[in-house]
């Protein structure tokens, strides 16, 4: 299954933390990373914390969605991230957006993720990878989910590390 992941990092060495996950990623059975988007840095999104570097990996997957979401969790633990304040600073998020075209709405996993059309950190390399991929449940394509996002001030800061 294809499934593509937001990987967010707003503390310490935020490449660092990036290329962190597509090599731990690398090393999941059952997962292959396909490519990395490249990387925006972005405003953040809710209270007063540092600016994010956002970008989205697209992988190839034979794990279930709940298997791939605790395989994500076990990275983003590898990164020492703490979890505190909610959507405050972290080392490392990875957000499942999309696991191919299924919808997963149960206890603990909710796919696509509810907040991507809202997100255009999230939207903008989403659409770099698979901006004619119908979001499920919306009708819609990535790239016009994109186009009616609200403004967010993002800004193009290289290829995805590592
Ligand atoms: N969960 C449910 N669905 C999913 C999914 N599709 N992918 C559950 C990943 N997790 C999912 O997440 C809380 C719970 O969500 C998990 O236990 C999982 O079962 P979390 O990562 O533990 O907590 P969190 O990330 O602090 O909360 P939340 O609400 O997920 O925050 P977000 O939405 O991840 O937002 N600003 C910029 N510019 N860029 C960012 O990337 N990110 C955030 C975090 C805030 N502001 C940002 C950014
Ligand atoms: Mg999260």
């Amino acid at each position: 299954m294809r499934a593509f992941v937001g990987v967010g990092a707003n503390l310490g060495d935020r490449w660092a933390w990036l290329a962190l996950a597509a090599r731990a990623l690398r090393a999941t059975p059952g997962v292959a990373v396909v490519r990395g988007s490249r990387v925006w840095d972005s405003a953040p999104l809710g209270p007063p914390q540092p600016r994010y570097l956002n970008a989205v990996l697209e992988l190839e997957t034979t794990l279930p969605p709940r298997a791939l979401l605790a395989a994500l969790q076990a990275v983003e633990r590898q990164a020492r991230r703490r979890r505190d304040v909610r959507w405050g600073a972290r080392t490392l998020d990875l957000d499942l957006l999309l696991f191919g075209d299924a919808v997963v709405a149960g206890p603990g996993l909710l796919v696509p993720h509810p907040e991507l059309g809202a997100r255009r950190f999230a939207l903008q390399p989403l659409a770099e990878l698979c901006g004619e991929r119908v979001v499920p449940g919306t009708g819609r394509t990535v790239a016009e989910l994109l186009a009616a996002a609200p403004a967010w001030e993002l800004r193009d800061v290289g290829g995805y590390p590592g």
